[in-house]
């Protein structure tokens, strides 16, 4: 026997190609348009919600990509333009612009809260678990209370000791907005005070 002839064509086999399941990733990022930074006559809310007993249910880059996906891909579908966003473990925050043809608020909250919590759920293995606790939807009519707010989101990672600064926090929109907005408009917003603002945030 000559060990050195190649094999025959019927002695090897291709491995097959790595299948990947895609109905078990996040949807693809959905980045909202520029930001506007003018009061809107449709509204403009605040939004904060936590999960049951602030528990950290969303603690692995994955299920933050989960939440902040389906946050911005859902808001696109309720026509809520996201002006901040700020995804975290037990809890988030955004700023959404209101216009003539936006669902209501609730109806877009009740469908990201039922939406996201089967889809973690799923990826913990566990059945009917109560994910989301409660939220907050604050309609800003202030010029000063809307640009306070929006750097509070933008930074939130920052306050609640994630990160030294905004941009670094994949989870949020800093650094979208440091990429979307105008210089002139990045150092306004950056510059309002945040710390006297009154948030509900002990999160
Ligand atoms: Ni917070």
């Amino acid at each position: 026997m000559d060990n050195h002839l190649p094999p025959g064509p019927g002695s090897f086999s291709l491995k097959s190609p790595a299948t990947k399941d895609v109905s078990r990733e996040a949807p693809p990022k959905d980045w909202p348009h520029a930001p506007v930074h003018r009061l809107s006559e449709h509204g403009i809310y605040f939004v904060t919600a936590g999960t049951l007993h602030k528990q950290r249910l969303f603690d692995t880059p994955a299920k933050l990509d989960l939440l902040e996906r389906m946050l911005l891909s859902l808001a696109g579908k309720w026509v809520w333009q996201l002006e901040a966003w700020a995804v975290l473990a037990n809890h988030y925050h955004f700023v959404a612009r209101g216009a003539p043809d936006s669902g209501p608020m609730r109806e877009f909250l009740r469908e990201l809260h039922s939406r996201s919590a089967i889809e973690l759920n799923r990826m913990d293995g566990v059945e009917g678990r109560t994910v989301w606790h409660n939220f907050r939807d604050t309609r800003l009519t202030h010029q000063y209370s809307y640009l306070a707010r929006l750097n509070y989101v933008h930074r939130n990672a920052v306050k609640h000791g994630l990160v030294a600064v905004a941009n670094q926090y994949p989870w949020c929109s800093a650094a979208w907005f440091e990429r979307t907005a105008s210089p002139a408009q990045v150092k306004t917003i950056y510059r309002f005070k945040i710390d006297q603002l009154e948030v509900e945030d002990d999160f």
